[in-house]
């Protein structure tokens, strides 16, 4: 095990166009918040930097369609986030930004330190044009088929699918996402890093040397390093992003994912002039805190070019996270189907602990996880109300209600008093031990332990019903149970570092020091505390209710929007539209087909006669509510079976934005066999 006199951590830069939302909060700002508290709290030498990451074809493209300039996207969102960051208490050393100058320079030196010792392949190739757009066509914005796994959405730098590593040119049947064209290819000259000679180090780095990162993340790096590195170009034909510092390079920038991880270093630099300290010295841990899609770019590629460059340490560890789902559905800011921070700051004001217990609580550490608002209330009033605010008020009550809030002496305690005290000090161990390894669900769940404690403690020496009889042993459970809460409030600051606030002022006391969690003595005697209010209030289903009401509007507005891109079908002329026949018909029997979910069965009398038909409504209409009712039907449609009944015909059905079909029905009675036309 290494002896790391100082820890750098850092935390992916999130793109500057967009809002911070619980899918990241859960896959990497959660996570490296803890653990930096943590390592603060064990007096450990750290800095944490994180930014903006204001580069890339997103910004861009963002830019043009909103006919506003890129830096006006990245600044409305670089102070967005920033903000959302404090407000949350995701405590940054520094939360930079990639448009900075100190970056330009940072990012420009290292290009040409690489450079200068021929580092680079120059290659002319053809890359893909989108003559729509006049410009070449990032990797990211051209999908097409996965030449590995078939997958028809991949994109041009990575298939999300199999997770294989990509350059456009290797997609089959590639389109522009952004025209829709078929770009074409044309060619243009650009520097590439030779990942291919990077392959035996990263080889013996990786699979060798960090045999103990995270499965998912030895995994995915496995996969690539099997699959064979290929070079892969740092730069682009782009006006935005910082520009190729080397001859007949006008007009282009250095790739994003070769600068953006770039700006943990000048972040550094901004933060503190001992920089090198901590980004060039074998004693400094590194931790990159991702999420599973940026495995690539700081596992292979960052450390690649990190190494070309020479004088920079590589991550001791990489932990990323999975991806957290949102009620069952990929979250996605493009089709605003997320919880975003700084609503979730105005619509749970003061409840930012609520949201940081869930995310930790539901954390996707080794497997894609889900969140809900149910498990978001059930959690809050479970646990949180009911074994952590129900414990800490009952020790504080107690107290005030029979000591006037003054600690009590501890005169004679009992093994089993100090029993407790010495499970504290278990669960600490265990606690440090799982943070210190990435697995914070974990370590959550074994503070919470302490409160759970501390219930059945209570429960087991019931002091209500001593207080008459035995005041000496009230004494001691209380003075016990104060320490339990003072040890509460300082191992819940890495998670709950609100509530560790608010916990603190109750008890009347300072900060304790992390290494004295489980003494015997943390609170003392004559200590006098406040009166304390609840640590958390109960969330009620109309809380939840306002939210899941929101996420249903999305959902309808999104299927509004996909229907409204439903393209009109190619022109037919009034002969083609002449052979169908549609009539207005009655329906006059309809029932369930059997081991089926959707189909009913039908009798209709369509004026001309008697005929059944099969139809898909059974999900929107129950057969006793449509006898009767007049609907339009295309008779002449030909006679098919369906799960073994001839259904001669078909009802016309409009298909709602939210998925629900109606019938098409004449607005007054009308002759069965009236035709339409
Ligand atoms: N901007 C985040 C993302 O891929 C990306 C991380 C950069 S970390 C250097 O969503
Ligand atoms: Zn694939």
């Amino acid at each position: 095990m290494k002896n790391y006199k100082r820890y750098l951590v850092t935390s992916a830069l999130p793109y500057a166009n967009g809002p911070i939302h619980i899918g990241h909060l859960a896959g990497v700002y959660i996570p490296s918040d803890i653990y930096v508290r943590y390592l603060r709290l064990k007096k450990r030498d750290v800095i944490w930097v994180c930014g903006s990451d204001e580069h890339g074809v997103p910004i861009t493209l963002k830019a043009k369609k909103e006919n506003i300039s890129p830096q006006e996207v990245v600044d409305k969102f670089h102070y967005l986030n920033k903000k959302s960051f404090e407000d949350f208490g995701i405590s940054f050393d520094i939360y930079s930004r990639t448009s900075n100058k100190i970056h330009y320079e940072t990012a420009s030196e290292i290009f040409k330190t690489i450079n200068k010792k021929n580092g680079f392949e120059i290659k002319t190739t053809e890359q893909y044009y989108d003559e729509e757009l006049n410009q070449f066509l990032a990797d990211r914005y051209i999908t097409g088929t996965c030449p590995h796994c078939g997958n028809e959405k991949a994109y041009g730098d990575q298939c999300e699918k199999c997770g294989t590593s990509l350059s456009p040119t290797e997609l089959i049947n590639p389109e522009s996402t952004i025209s829709g064209f078929k770009p074409v290819l044309k060619s243009t000259t650009h520097w590439y890093l030779p990942l291919d000679k990077s392959e035996e180090f990263l080889r013996e780095w990786i699979l060798e040397e960090n045999k103990n990162w995270k499965t998912n993340v030895y995994g995915q790096c496995k996969s690539w390093l099997d699959t064979g590195l290929k070079p892969r170009a740092v730069s682009r034909d782009l006006d935005w992003g910082v520009p190729v510092p080397a001859k007949n390079a006008d007009g282009k920038v250095l790739y994003v994912w070769f600068d953006a991880p770039i700006g943990y270093i000048s972040a550094t630099k901004e933060h503190t002039k001992d920089w090198e300290k901590y980004w060039k010295s074998e004693d400094t841990k590194l931790v990159h805190f991702i999420g599973k899609d940026n495995i690539v770019f700081h596992c292979i590629i960052f450390p690649a070019i990190l190494k070309a460059e020479g004088s920079y340490i590589l991550p001791d560890n990489v932990p990323a996270n999975e991806f957290l789902n949102l009620e069952n559905n990929k979250i996605s800011t493009s089709r605003n189907w997320a919880v975003w921070l700084h609503e979730y700051l105005k619509d749970f004001e003061n409840k930012q602990d609520l949201l940081r217990y869930v995310l930790t609580a539901f954390a996707p550490e080794t497997k894609d996880n889900d969140f809900t608002w149910k498990d978001f209330q059930t959690k809050n009033n479970n646990e949180l109300v009911a074994v952590l605010g129900n414990f800490v008020n009952r020790a504080l009550v107690l107290t005030n209600k029979y000591f006037k809030g003054i600690v009590p002496e501890s005169t004679n305690l009992l093994d089993e008093d100090k029993a407790i005290l010495d499970e504290i000090n278990i669960i600490k161990n265990k606690v440090e031990s799982s943070i210190e390894n990435y697995r914070f669900r974990e370590a959550l769940n074994e503070t919470m332990g302490i409160a759970r404690l501390g219930n059945k403690y209570l429960a087991e020496t019931e002091p209500w019903k001593l207080f008459k009889t035995d005041i000496e042993r009230v004494k001691s459970i209380l003075y016990i149970s104060l320490q339990i809460t003072a040890s509460l409030s300082i191992m819940i600051e890495p998670f709950l570092p609100f509530t560790a606030i608010k916990l603190r002022k109750f008890l009347q006391i300072n900060k304790i020091e992390w290494d004295n969690i489980g003494e015997e003595e943390l609170i003392h005697t004559g200590h006098k505390i406040s009166k304390p209010s609840l640590l958390f209030s109960k969330i009620e289903d109309s809380d939840i209710q306002i939210q899941i009401d929101k996420l249903l509007k999305t959902k309808k507005d999104n299927l509004k929007k996909e229907q409204s891109l439903v393209a009109v079908k190619d022109n037919i002329n009034f002969d083609d539209f002449q052979k169908i026949d549609i009539r207005i018909a009655k329906i006059i029997k309809a029932e369930k087909v059997a081991k089926t979910k959707k189909l009913l069965k039908l009798i209709v009398d369509t004026g001309i006669n008697q005929r059944t038909i099969v139809s898909g409504i059974a999900e929107f209409y129950k057969s006793e509510e449509i006898i009767g009712k007049q609907v339009c039907v295309l008779v002449n449609l030909e006679a098919r079976k369906i799960r073994g009944i001839e259904s001669e015909g078909m009802i016309l059905m409009a298909k709602n934005s939210d998925n629900t079909l109606s019938f098409i029905s004449p607005d007054s009675i009308t002759d069965n066999g009236s035709q339409i036309s």
